[in-house]
């Protein structure tokens, strides 16, 4: 029976991923699930946000599920030493996997325009996928500091970085529509010189078949809800994907329908890309569609069982037709929104 580490973490995080187990019971009814404390949940019942318990089940599992973390600007968890804060465990956690690709799909499915806040004519057929690079870039450089004087990061990228990354997203677009933006700053920066000549490379040598280009990441913010069917797999840095991805929300129309999967060489890791957004967190209102679409991920990616994913998708999009939450003008809550999903997956098992 497949392993799953469920790590519901800060604020919506414990609302959604109960509702994503919620759903993974009705199509994987074998799965196992092994809970626990994570980020300031894990703070404030151990003092740190990932304890050795806790890496030694992520090191166990088939896979992990995780909400959300971290705490709203005031939070006691941001004063605390930067190593020991929500953020810092998540950064762990992903290390600890090794999940150095974080494919963030951002899809307009037909019939949801009307959930965009762009023009239809725009919003229709919207298919990207988006390939952060997840553990490299100035999230982990080793070289750091804050002094009464200054502070200090630095984004450098190795070769072996930037190829790995550049593998999966001309793998992706040979199963789409074989083409991949890589986006960067190579105008002003060494170290998106390097990466643009280090993505070259790897298709000149191994996806000649992909078509591949160049744009700036200040452009593509632009462009990408201007224009966003000129994308088919954007791949980027660590923090461009970060920012980029956000944006790309605006598409669908709620961060809350925009799921993650993030992958190495060993078990993946699946949570939605949005936060634990303490400005709702409690009120049962948050939307798990990001949720339960990385479950789906989840079952597609880690656990080979595509029908389930598939079953899922479908019952998501009736349901986001029938009953929409309130971050996309409905007015269902966390409960309602996850009956009506369950309801539909029912529907489709008899049929
Ligand atoms: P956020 O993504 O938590 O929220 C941004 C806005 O989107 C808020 O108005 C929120 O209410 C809304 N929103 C997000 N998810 C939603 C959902 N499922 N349904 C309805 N509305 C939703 O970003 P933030 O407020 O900048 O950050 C809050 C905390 O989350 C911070 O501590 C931050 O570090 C952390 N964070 C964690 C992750 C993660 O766990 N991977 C990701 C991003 C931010
Ligand atoms: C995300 C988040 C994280 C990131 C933070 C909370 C560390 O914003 O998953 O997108 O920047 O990667
Ligand atoms: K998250
Ligand atoms: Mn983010």
């Amino acid at each position: 029976m497949p392993k799953i580490v469920v790590l519901p973490g800060d604020g919506i995080g414990p609302e959604i991923v109960a509702s994503a187990i919620e759903v993974l019971k009705v199509v994987a009814p074998d799965l196992e699930y092994d809970e626990h404390k994570f980020g300031g949940a894990s703070i404030d019942a151990y003092g740190e946000p990932f304890t050795a318990a806790t890496q030694e089940a992520v090191k166990n599992a088939d896979a992990v599920l995780l909400g959300s973390i971290g705490g709203a600007q005031d939070s006691h968890w941001n004063t605390l030493p930067r190593h020991l804060r929500p953020e810092s465990g998540l950064l762990a956690l992903r290390k600890a996997l090794g999940v150095y690709a974080n494919l963030r799909p951002i899809k307009v499915y037909e019939g949801m325009e009307h959930l965009s806040p762009l023009k239809p004519e725009l919003a229709r057929g919207v298919d990207v996928l988006v390939v952060r690079e997840l553990l490299g870039g100035v999230y982990f450089d080793p070289e750091r500091w804050i002094n009464e004087m200054e502070g200090f990061n630095a984004m450098r990228y190795k070769k072996h970085e930037v190829e790995r990354i550049a593998r999966v997203a001309f793998k992706a677009a040979q199963g789409r529509r074989n083409k991949v933006t890589s986006v960067d700053k190579a105008n002003v920066l060494e170290v998106s010189e390097f990466w643009r000549r280090e993505v070259v490379r790897v298709r000149e040598s191994e996806y000649s078949d992909v078509a591949l280009n160049h744009e700036y990441v200040d452009s593509v913010a632009m462009l990408l809800v201007t224009n966003p069917s000129r994308y088919d797999v954007i791949v980027t840095e660590n923090l461009f994907g970060d920012i980029l991805s956000d944006l790309g929300a605006v598409l669908p129309g709620s961060l809350g329908l925009m799921p993650s999967a993030s992958l190495g060489d060993g078990a993946g890791l699946y949570e939605p890309i949005h936060g634990s957004a303490p400005d709702i967190a409690g009120q049962g209102i948050a939307n798990p569609t990001a949720t339960i679409l990385s479950a789906a991920l989840m079952l597609r990616y880690s656990l080979n069982r595509p029908e389930a994913a598939d079953r899922i998708d479908a019952a998501i999009l009736r349901a986001l037709n029938e009953n929409p939450t309130k971050d996309l003008g409905g007015s269902a809550g966390t409960q309602e929104f996850t009956q009506t999903v369950l309801q539909l997956l029912k529907e489709t098992v008899s049929a």
